[in-house]
């Protein structure tokens, strides 16, 4: 009985060919959502969609599902993640689950080997949000979590529109959204933290996906000489900028667990050496695994803003750029996950997921769940981003297993009942 066999070798290459696309120095990528960096590695991964002999539809809000038939039609069984990246992005984050998954199709194709539910691979559009908000706008709306107008009116950090940058880069495709829903949805990533890594473990059965609340901030002073102005006369939008970063950084320490808090983008306005800054703005990024702790932290953070205006006489106001709760994944198919992980001798953990995933939008929609493989030093987000051959070839053999498993097994494609 012929059997289907992951080539790492051959999925190594196709992650090095996908990240030459939008390359940077030190080996990662700058793909940022609807760029032309990204328009070229959405043509490239395509290119091989359609050597796999998938059937490669794109959808109104640019996501991207290659189908491979099945013994029966009805829903797929469905895998993948995103090529988008952000602006030091490292070759791994969303690249490895989207070319894994058509891994999984070259090994059934070479094997011979059909399954009795067809299998899809996707890609979505604009995962990171780091171009544009919120983060997983693509899966957001394949799932129907946001309206097509409204995702297509968003504005990113540049000015320009996802609709106007998608119909640039000749993504805006026919197929409606929400879509129908898959038959189940399985996520491969790398993890993106420490844990696997620091334990020396080889999968992470991933459990959930901690919440999520961005926020962007203006804040408006008066801008004014730096040598003139008396310390009590100022209203200093630089220094109630400096306040919220200060304050994030105690309040994750302060609340502990897995509170983490981050301002990860800022601009002065005029920005300039000797002028006391006028405007100021700033993002502040909250997670936690529990709802109501990520509650509690937005409820500091508005109140730490009051205290400002009052202090400092700048006035504030806030923009909401993503709020996802926390979600939990299917326990039956992350038992399924850990059982072939185990069958193949792998060393596994159960965890939750401190990053964002398309994932966590399918599991809306039908029984999802991630499989992650150890990032080395939990480094990502970075050029350094970083995963071991072995590791890339056994999570990509734990998805051929649970895939082809929900598919309903394989046969050999000639033989039919
Ligand atoms: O922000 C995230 O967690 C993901 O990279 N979009
Ligand atoms: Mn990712
Ligand atoms: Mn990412």
């Amino acid at each position: 009985m012929s059997s289907a066999r992951i080539n790492g070798e051959r999925l190594q290459r196709r992650i090095a060919a996908l990240a030459e696309v939008g390359a940077i120095d030190g080996g990662g990528c700058a793909r940022l959502a609807l760029s032309d960096a990204d328009r070229a590695g959405r043509d490239l991964v395509c290119g091989w969609m359609r050597e796999l002999g998938l059937a490669v539809t794109v959808d109104a809000i640019g996501n991207v599902v290659g189908l491979r038939a099945g013994r029966v039609d009805g829903p797929a069984v469905m895998t993948g993640s995103h090529i988008d990246t952000v602006r030091t992005g490292g070759r791994f984050d969303g690249n490895y689950g989207v070319l894994a998954g058509l891994e999984v199709v070259a090994a059934l194709n070479e094997g011979g080997l059909s399954t009795e539910h067809p299998l899809a691979v996707a890609f979505f559009t604009n995962e990171e949000g780091a171009r544009f908000a919120p983060d997983m706008l693509g899966s957001l709306v394949y799932t129907g979590g946001l309206a097509l107008d409204a995702a297509l009116a968003t504005t990113g950090i540049d000015g320009a529109s996802v609709g106007a940058e998608l119909a640039r880069i000749g993504y805006a495709g026919p197929a409606p959204v929400p879509a129908a829903a898959p038959r189940a949805f399985v996520e491969l990533h790398v993890e993106q933290g420490p844990v696997l890594d620091r334990e020396g473990l080889d999968i992470g059965v991933v459990e959930s996906v901690q919440g999520i609340s961005w926020t962007e901030i203006e804040i408006r002073g008066t801008s004014n000489h730096a040598g003139t102005t008396p310390m009590a006369l100022r209203r200093d939008a630089g220094w109630a900028a400096g306040s919220i970063i200060n304050f994030v950084r105690e309040l994750a320490q302060e609340l502990g667990g897995d509170q983490v808090a981050t301002v990860g983008r800022i601009e002065f306005f005029p920005n300039l050496v000797n002028v006391v800054p006028n405007r100021a703005v700033l993002t502040v990024d909250l997670r936690n695994t529990d709802e109501e702790r990520l509650r509690i932290a937005e409820a500091r953070l508005a109140a730490h803003l009051d205290a400002l205006r009052d202090a400092e006489k700048v006035e504030i106001s806030t923009r909401k750029l993503a709020r996802f709760a926390p979600v939990r994944f299917d326990p039956a198919m992350c038992d399924r996950i850990e059982t072939h992980a185990r069958a193949l001798g792998l060393a596994t953990r159960r965890m939750p997921s401190g990053a964002g995933h398309d994932a966590q939008m399918l599991a809306a929609v039908c029984p999802t769940a991630m499989i992650f493989v150890p990032s080395v030093d939990g480094i990502s987000h970075n050029v350094r981003e970083y995963t071991h051959a072995r590791h890339i070839e056994a999570g990509a053999q734990v998805l051929l297993a649970v895939l082809t498993e929900l598919a309903g097994g394989t046969q050999p494609a000639g033989e039919h009942p």
